[in-house]
């Protein structure tokens, strides 16, 4: 069984017809119902009726997670809550995270398309489903698990950690895939080793890996471990959660956009200005289905590069290049968005903190850590060693309760974080050396 196949090849001509009357349709609603939009629209003179064929989409207005943060939460909702079944979110700078809701109908054709990815990654009605992702606001676990319930597969609903349990379930299970981020892909492989178990000799013969970047390396790397065929997954909460786009086991070469659900646009990050296939930007997606929020030119500050070549297995819709990274800031450090801000707003409650931090990012085989590195206070200092154990504890449990990520904070003598000159490094990825 081919999920959707008729809409995944559809000649180019209609499929622009179909996306041209959705966006339509989208901007017409969203100029209706949500403020943003109208006055953005209102401030560049574009009004719906303007929308004459797809292209038109670059006469719209951007729309960047600081405006979806600044209508927090349901600013940018374009229904009655009453009609939102469910909401999930992404963190976000200020500590409040970017609030997505979903309509009934919303949910359903997430779960298609989430389905449909499945399909192209190669699981088929019958199979079973290892579900690795986190359940909860987070858009992945409920999203793979909606998705795999409405293909027809057997759903393990794991969540994330839990390491050991994982391995036996995989193994007692018999799953024939799975899904996880893809450095927890490698952590449960590095961990099977240690305890005897040999992946690659289970039934597991696909792992569909997404929510952080990861590399062709990395790929290979997670085939030999485990033995099976690793596919990369993409979608964003914004936009909608995992199933924006995926890789087709025939060629494992680019992730097919879902475009009878999405328009995706690739721009030049400094001028904001639509670049044609084949060179790197940005991408910026429309939706063109959705109900609650819906959102139009979305800036993900996400670097691909698109691609209208024609795929062997035979869908037409265009291939965004793996994500190489963020145009901005943000770290993603075992799948958890991580924005420095963050880490900040805990230092800077903490009274015993001076303001000189630091934050480094290392990675150790396919585990990533995020050290802090902050100055005690004097007084803190003063106080001796024992003070300063439980200023570091309470530090990393807010920083685990406030950013969701496990730190390990590394408390300074004064003058040890470098002073900045200009702008200050926040920042040290020691994972981008020669990664
Ligand atoms: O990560 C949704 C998702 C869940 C995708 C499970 C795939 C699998 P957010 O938490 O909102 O949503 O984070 C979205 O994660 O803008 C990218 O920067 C990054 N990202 C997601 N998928 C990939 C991927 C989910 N395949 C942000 N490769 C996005 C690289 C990815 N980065």
């Amino acid at each position: 069984m081919i999920y959707d196949i008729e809409f995944e090849t559809l000649p180019r001509e209609q499929l622009e017809a179909l996306q041209l009357r959705r966006l339509q349709a989208t901007v017409e609603r969203c100029y209706a119902t949500i403020k943003f939009y109208r006055d953005a629209m209102d401030e560049l003179g574009v009004r719906p009726e303007h929308i004459k064929k797809v292209s038109d989409v670059r006469h719209l207005p951007f729309t960047k997670k600081e405006q979806l943060r600044d209508n927090y939460p349901f600013g940018m909702f374009a229904v009655p809550t009453t009609q939102v079944v469910r909401v999930h979110a992404s963190s976000g700078t200020t500590g409040k995270p970017t609030v997505v809701g979903y309509t009934k109908r919303d949910i359903d054709i997430w779960a298609d398309l989430v389905a449909r990815s499945l399909v192209a990654s190669g699981l088929r009605p019958g199979d079973r489903l290892h579900n690795g992702y986190g359940y909860g606001l987070f858009t992945g676990g409920l999203g793979l698990h909606y998705g795999g319930e409405r293909l027809g597969v057997t759903v393990v609903p794991m969540s994330g950690g839990q390491t050991h349990k994982q391995i036996m379930l995989l193994e007692d299970f018999a799953a024939d895939g799975m899904c996880c981020t893809p450095s927890y892909a490698l952590n449960i492989a590095e961990e099977a080793e240690k305890i005897g178990v040999d992946i690659r000799k289970l039934p597991v013969r696909v792992g569909i890996f997404g929510a952080e970047p990861w590399s062709e390396e990395m790929r290979f790397e997670i085939e030999a471990r485990m033995g099976i065929t690793a596919i990369d997954i993409y979608g964003l909460s914004e936009v909608m959660g995992p199933g924006v786009a995926i890789e087709c086991c025939k060629a494992k070469k680019g992730l097919h956009v879902w475009e009878d659900h999405f328009i995706v646009e690739c721009v030049d990050t400094e001028t904001g200005l639509p670049l044609p296939y084949g060179e790197e930007g940005e991408l910026v997606i429309t939706s063109l289905t959705k109900e609650a929020c819906p959102i139009i030119r979305y800036r993900t500050r996400d670097i691909s590069v698109l691609s209208a070549e024609p795929c062997k297995c035979g869908r037409t819709h265009v291939r965004m290049r793996r994500v190489s990274g963020r145009s901005d800031d943000m770290l993603i450090i075992r799948g958890v968005n991580v924005f420095p801000s963050q880490v900040e707003s805990v230092l800077m409650r903490t009274e015993t903190l001076s303001p000189f931090y630091q934050i480094e990012v290392f990675r150790e085989g396919y585990h990533d850590s995020l050290h802090v590195n902050v100055e005690a206070s004097p007084p803190l200092l003063a106080q001796g060693e024992e003070a300063m154990r439980r200023v570091k504890a309470k530090v990393e449990k807010d920083i685990k309760d406030f950013v969701g990520i496990s730190a390990v904070v590394n408390l300074k003598q004064r003058g040890e974080i470098e002073r900045s000159q200009g702008k200050a490094v926040r920042v040290v990825d020691h994972r981008k050396k020669g990664s």
